[in-house]
């Protein structure tokens, strides 16, 4: 591949809808520019963007791939994203290295959530949009209700570029609203207007053109005057009302027959900007935020959006914001606080790699084992230390507990799920110490499940998945004292320790604390630490049902000692021994953790999440209405939605979207709590 400069370059992320068909417009793509010699088929398992295994076995993708075209002059580095939001991770960094969106809407189906949510993320990130209703060849397609579609459930102002020739297996090619011509059939041969659309076309030119105005002031005092412009000024006038937000174009295509399929690209490489327009944010080697310019001659700032392991090594998707990456350079990773050495730089189609010796300001390429960086690495020059933003991902919504099958399982465990969170950071996992639990976090039932498969596909690990435990925790509801003695006397030396413990409730949120009024020398400072000791033990599990115990404060206030048998260990069992005895006393209770859930749903579906949540013990805490949309933000027990993930997507047809963030340890009724606490004794009576 040829080298191209910053302005050449096109970033343009591929988002719509699970389904929309964002992979078979790449597909066709790069079989029109010949880069592939057959067209691939996501059905039949051979697109070249749907590579993974897990992809080729689900018809769909599960990660954003790559694919650079060259047309016309320019390099348009297309990012296929996956729809299905499980992974809106993928969407979510794709955006960060893009420059402009295509967003898909299927024109039969219309507006579906998944678009709703991702262009939602675009406007945030302040991307150009363009919209493209595509499958047009498809039976049943009425324009006219797409539009509505449209209209009724994205943000935005939306505006024809270009309009459709027929609909359905009528469709024939699109109008051109700029040059005023027709593109047909495979080739999108140039063909006069047809008569019978002629007004339709001049009635949208005039839309088109009243949008363009928008964008320049300039333009709007011609458009004024003349009520007309040129199509140069059409272009210009577009370009910066779409970068204001002002306006998204809508055109139409239908990929798999290949019918519209160039005029989106053309359309794609007028209409994004290129990335030396662009300045970006980042923070320099005193913490300070700068801004740094979109240009070969700045300081080197090349992130690293996407890791991707394989049984070769890691490679790392890296897009250069300023300066430029050259192949088998040494460079400075500034989270890592090392050099680093890039190796050979690669454009990448899908998994197809071709060498390249650099890359320029604003493009995008793949280097393979770059030390131990990682996603979100700024690679920098030494001299000049640079660091971009994070990607910032959403919090998991859904978690499994995960289990070795084998012994060999179990030792390639913890390495196999760094490997595995290292290429998704909407991944997590972590060992919960209440449940002793290995637990696995993402963003639904589907994504924890190819998790799991990858994590035998790349890494031959073989897990079982089963509902997370509740990680219950203990507490007391007032103040109590005991005293122990710890005392053995078995030959030799003996032990001896004797010691009095209050209890007080601390506060919600604190975990522990400890202090001593030891006056006069009761016992000696050593034994009070032991004591100490001897209390933290105690916290790891409480006397109810063996869950953690939180929000308590030990004071000891008296004890005794030997001048012979006393040991720091007899203080710390004494000190273990006592607390245990002091909580039993002090109204212990279990307290469960509590979640903050923000559910958006379409309106109509309001009253059925509202009675759900009434079945599981949610305080609402507010309900909002966004455009369609109704919110409801309430506080519910994780007990209560280990598996909403999936329950929201049944009860509103996946229709429903929802976050979840962990709010604080709330007492569980008295009523469960004795189930909870005869289910923990059955289950260390079973443990033996
Ligand atoms: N009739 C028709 N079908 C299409 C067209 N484009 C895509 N499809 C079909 O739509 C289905 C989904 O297409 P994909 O390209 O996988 O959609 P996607 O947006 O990549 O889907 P995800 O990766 O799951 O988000 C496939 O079965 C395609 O064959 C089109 O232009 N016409
Ligand atoms: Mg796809």
């Amino acid at each position: 591949m040829k080298e191209y400069q910053t302005s050449q370059i096109r970033n343009i992320a591929l988002i719509g809808h699970n389904g929309s068909g964002k992979t078979t417009f790449v597909e066709r793509t790069l079989f029109n520019t010949g880069v592939t010699t057959r067209l691939g088929s996501v059905q039949a398992g051979t697109a070249a963007m749907d590579f993974e295994e897990e992809e080729v076995s689900r018809n769909s993708s599960i990660s954003t791939a790559l694919a650079p075209i060259e047309f016309q002059g320019k390099k348009i580095n297309l990012l296929d994203t996956p729809g299905y939001m499980d992974f809106i991770g993928e969407v979510n960094s794709a955006l960060v290295v893009s420059d402009g969106v295509l967003v898909f809407v299927e024109a039969v189906a219309g507006v579906e959530v998944g678009t709703e949510v991702v262009t939602q993320a675009a406007r945030e990130r302040n991307l150009p949009q363009i919209l493209l209703v595509t499958k047009m060849d498809r039976e049943n397609v009425r324009v006219s209700r797409v539009m509505e579609s449209i209209n009724a459930n994205l943000e935005g102002n939306f505006v024809n570029l270009q309009l459709p020739i027929g609909e359905g297996p009528d469709f024939k090619g699109i109008i051109d609203l700029v040059k005023m011509e027709a593109r047909l059939g495979e080739k999108a041969t140039v063909a006069p207007i047809p008569a019978d659309m002629a007004d339709d076309a001049e009635e949208a030119r005039m839309a088109l053109i009243e949008a363009a105005a928008e964008g320049d002031d300039s333009l709007m005092e011609k458009y004024f005057e003349e009520e007309n412009l040129t199509s140069e000024e059409i272009v210009r006038g577009l370009k910066g009302a779409m970068a204001q937000g002002l306006v998204t174009p809508i055109i139409y295509s239908a990929p798999e027959p290949g019918i519209a399929v160039e005029p989106v690209l053309e359309i794609l490489a007028s209409y994004i900007p290129s990335p030396d327009n662009r300045t970006f944010a980042a923070t320099n080697a005193a913490g300070d935020e700068v801004e740094i310019e979109g240009k070969d001659t700045s300081h080197l700032a090349a992130f690293i959006f996407k890791t991707r392991e394989d049984p070769y090594g890691r490679s790392s998707y890296i897009r250069v914001f300023s300066g430029i990456l050259e192949s088998d350079s040494r460079v400075w990773a500034s989270h890592l606080d090392s050099e680093v050495r890039v190796g050979t730089l690669q454009t990448v189609t899908g998994k197809e790699t071709t060498p390249i010796t650099r890359l320029h300001s604003g493009d995008i390429g793949v280097v393979v084992k770059l030390g131990d960086t990682g996603t979100n690495e700024t690679l920098c020059d030494r001299g000049h230390v640079l660091t971009l933003p994070k990607i910032q991902q959403p919090s998991p919504i859904a978690s499994v507990a995960i289990h070795p099958k084998s012994q060999s399982d179990v030792a390639k465990l913890s390495q196999s799920l760094n490997r595995l969170v290292g290429e998704d950071l909407t991944l997590t996992w972590h060992t919960e110490p209440a449940t002793h639990e290995t637990i696995l976090s993402g963003m639904g039932v589907t994504h924890l499940d190819i998790a799991v498969k990858k994590a035998h596909s790349k890494f031959g690990v073989n897990l079982t998945t089963s509902i997370p435990k509740v990680p219950y925790r203990e507490t007391i509801t007032k103040t109590n004292s005991a005293e122990y003695t710890h005392k053995k006397q078995t030959g030799g030396a003996g032990q001896y320790g004797r010691v009095f413990i209050r209890l007080e409730s601390l506060d919600d949120d604190a975990e522990f604390e400890f202090a001593s009024e030891i006056f006069g020398g009761a016992i000696s400072a050593p034994f009070v630490s032991a004591t100490e000791k001897g209390c933290r033990q105690a916290l790891e599990a409480g006397p109810t049902a063996g869950y953690p115990v939180v929000g308590v404060k030990a004071i000891v206030f008296d004890g005794k000692e030997h001048p012979v048998d006393s040991k720091e260990i007899a203080f710390q069992t004494a000190g273990r021994e006592c607390f245990k005895k002091a909580m039993l006393g002090a109204g212990p209770v279990l307290l469960e953790p509590i979640y903050k859930v923000v559910v958006t749903v379409p309106a109509d579906n309001m009253g059925d999440i509202m009675g759900d949540m009434n079945t599981r013990r949610a305080r609402v805490l507010g309900i909002e209405q966004e455009g369609t949309k109704s919110v409801v933000i309430c506080e519910v027990p994780l007990a209560e939605v280990l598996t909403y993930a999936s329950d929201l997507r049944s009860m509103t047809q996946g229709r429903g979207v929802f976050r979840m963030e962990f709010s604080n340890y709330g007492r569980i009724p008295a009523h469960l709590q004795e189930q909870i606490v005869a289910h923990a004794k059955k289950e260390r009576e079973e443990e033996g």
